[in-house]
């Protein structure tokens, strides 16, 4: 796990803990004797920390979180190392990530690899750094890097700690070679101040108070990050042994924090997602892919593939729609220059990696092409019966049908085994989750590719068996019912949105639905009617029939006024339901967020009883990155399993 070696009086000291060299118990017992094993060695003049594998040291381990801290604590470690009698240089590559960073502010200087970056994320898992991240980086960046680094949680690239003082110089060659050369040098001059000693200078209280304000804005109700801040405050304030202290008792507070439990939870949900345990089968290798379709979905899903850096074929009905396609896909291009997200030239290299056209002989070498056309059975099917005579037998052919049943459109296709559904979600390029769902006849390997495909995506795959909306649509038409029988039990629309906001969902039911219309749904119900089910009235079902759509008809739920997207309470809505609303008890903002994710997770539970999803975190997951879940409550499964 530590091995020593030595460049004449440079001392090499390389940690080789995989997958990520984090610090466990044995890793910090291991560098704390190395620094007494180097401090008594005589020939040696200073020591390089370097790490074998993918990355620097990546944090305290997570998964020790959960048992009680054993010793050597990580912060008496980070000043162990700060006071060895040899200067430490960390040589970073990867990403030195929370204790990483830390370990490395321990060491007296830092160099990095360009490519590498740095940062303090302790908050995305519910905590705040525990071994002097709160108060070491003020020390090291100033006041103003240090919030932004720490109550974010966001990593700096080199080039960017570099600016900021987090590091002392950039790498572009040998990390290995290039630190120890580094740290003979400095040997010439005088060392720099340990950090813990250097001075700081806070910022007057307003400045607080306006970091406290924007934070608390931008939390929504996670406490991490304002607990940091407080930390940050200490830091500034007070001298450092205080400021230890302060940052101590708050990691270990946070560290048993129900929060903090719940992103953990999601943290490890996240990396079990793309390896099922029943994936038993080499994915194909996909070169190139192709979106039939060029609507909002099929743009979104072609950004998509083009962001992974897959050539992208675009086909549409005629001539006219694979311009109004391209331009769609522009669109998305263009806006990512204007967020800053991707370059004028980047923008175009995207949009040169597609070929658009309405002839399906474009696609006779394809191997995988998704399908995102109207979600109508008849014009899903036709498409499938030309990609069934135009594609290769072993070419991958997906629909993104969010409602229909993928048995049914893959009805008579030759060589079903490839057929899979691929389910994603609006905007496509952006949002992480994908359904994947298999049919009775898709291969393993299908199955497989579908999961790798994911992964080039940078999305979070989670399987699902084939039911009316599969996990995610089928668990938000159970929350959108429920939230309906608070309303004709009384319970005003606007006190239910609220709760959900408070609860820490971005908008709550009848807000959200406003805004994507309620048309949708309500085509869907219709739908299933003209098939013969019994679909009961909803009262959504009221509001359409009298044409309130949602924001697009400037009445949905509430009334819109012209320009203006902030919802109303409507005098149309309550008249339009009044005969269907009876007088209930009055709920709580919690009973009523208590209500609706129960109503969730228990149709979480058929869900998971049918088979249709596989384990309880993949819900969560579902939720979270498909549905704007508060991550930090853990999803609807984890909220019930207490
Ligand atoms: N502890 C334990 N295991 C970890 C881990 C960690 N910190 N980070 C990753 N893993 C495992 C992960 O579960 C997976 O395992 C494998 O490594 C590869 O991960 C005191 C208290 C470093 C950017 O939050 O951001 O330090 O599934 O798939 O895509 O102040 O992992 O293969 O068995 O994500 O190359 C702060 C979290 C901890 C960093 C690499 N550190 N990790 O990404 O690989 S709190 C973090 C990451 C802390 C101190 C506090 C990423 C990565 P398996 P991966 P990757």
């Amino acid at each position: 796990m530590i091995s020593i070696d030595r460049d004449g009086d440079i001392a090499i000291v390389t940690v080789d803990n995989p997958p990520v060299n984090a610090l466990g118990q044995a890793l910090r017992q291991g560098l704390w004797d190395a620094v007494g094993t180097l401090d008594a060695d005589d020939t040696i003049r200073a020591v390089v920390l370097i790490c074998a594998g993918r990355t620097f040291i990546a944090g305290a381990d997570v998964t020790e979180f959960g048992k009680p801290p054993m010793p050597p604590h990580l912060p008496d470690l980070v000043d162990r190392l700060e006071q060895a009698a040899k200067p430490w240089t960390a040589a970073i590559h990867g990403s030195a990530l929370g204790g990483g960073f830390e370990v490395a502010m321990g060491c007296r200087f830092r160099v990095a690899l360009d490519t590498a970056s740095v940062g303090l994320p302790e908050v995305s898992l519910g905590i705040v750094p525990g071994a002097s991240g709160t108060v070491r980086t003020p020390r090291l960046a100033g006041v103003e890097a240090a919030v932004d680094l720490v109550t974010t949680g966001r990593p700096v690239k080199a080039a960017k700690a570099l600016s900021l003082g987090l590091i002392d110089a950039l790498v572009t060659g040998d990390l290995r070679a290039e630190a120890v050369a580094f740290a003979r040098t400095v040997l010439t001059q005088p060392l720099p101040q340990p950090i813990s000693t250097r001075p700081v200078t806070s910022p007057d209280p307003a400045w607080w108070d306006e970091q406290k304000k924007a934070i608390t804005k931008r939390a929504k109700g996670e406490i991490a990050p304002l607990r940091a801040l407080d930390c940050l405050r200490v830091a500034a304030e007070k001298p450092f042994a205080d400021a230890m202290a302060h940052e101590r008792a708050t990691f270990l507070d946070l560290r048993a924090s129900d929060q903090a439990a719940a992103l953990r939870h999601i943290f490890f949900a996240e990396r079990a997602a793309p390896k099922p345990a029943h994936l038993n089968a080499k994915p194909k290798d996909i070169r190139s892919a192709a979106v039939i379709g060029g609507g909002t979905m099929g743009a979104g899903i072609a950004a998509a593939l083009r962001d992974a850096g897959l050539p992208v074929i675009l086909i549409e009905r005629d001539d006219e729609a694979v311009q109004r396609g391209l331009a769609n896909l522009r669109n998305i291009f263009d806006g990512a220059v204007k967020r800053g997200k991707l370059t004028e030239a980047q923008a175009q290299a995207r949009m040169d990696g597609v070929t658009a056209g309405s002839d399906y002989a474009l696609l006779a070498d394809t191997d995988l092409v998704i399908e995102a056309v109207f979600e109508d059975l008849s014009v899903k099917r036709a498409v499938f019966t030309q990609l069934g005579q135009t594609c290769r037998p072993d070419a991958i052919l997906a629909t993104n049908t969010s409602y229909l049943d993928p048995r049914l459109i893959a009805q008579g296709l030759p060589h079903p085994d490839r057929f899979i559904g691929l389910h994603f979600f609006s905007p496509a390029n952006v949002m992480k989750l994908l359904e994947i769902v298999p049919t009775p006849t898709t291969s393993n390997e299908t199955l497989a590719t579908g999961f790798a495909l994911a992964r080039a995506l940078n999305k979070i795959p989670v399987q699902a068996g084939i039911c009316d909306g599969f996990i995610g649509n089928r668990i938000l038409k159970r929350y959108r019912a429920e939230a309906e029988t608070l309303v004709r039990q009384g319970t005003p629309i606007a006190a239910i949105d609220a709760a959900m906001r408070a609860h820490g969902f971005a908008m709550g039911p009848f807000e959200a639905q406003d805004l994507g219309g309620l048309d949708i749904a309500y085509l869907q119900r219709e739908g299933a009617r003209a098939a013969g089910q019994d679909v009961p009235e909803t009262l959504g079902d009221i509001l359409v029939r009298a044409g309130r759509k949602g924001q697009k008809t400037a009445g949905g739920w509430y009334d819109y006024a012209p320009g203006d997207r902030t919802p109303q309470p409507s005098e149309t809505t309550a008249a339009l339901l009044a005969d269907h609303i009876t007088t209930g008890p009055v709920l709580t903002a919690e009973s009523i967020a208590a209500r609706l994710t129960g109503a969730m997770a228990a149709e979480g539970k058929a869900i998971l009883a049918e088979g249709i999803a596989l384990k309880p975190s993949d819900i969560d997951l579902v939720k979270v990155h498909g549905y704007g879940y508060p991550r930090w409550r853990g999803g609807p499964m984890f909220a019930v399993a207490g």
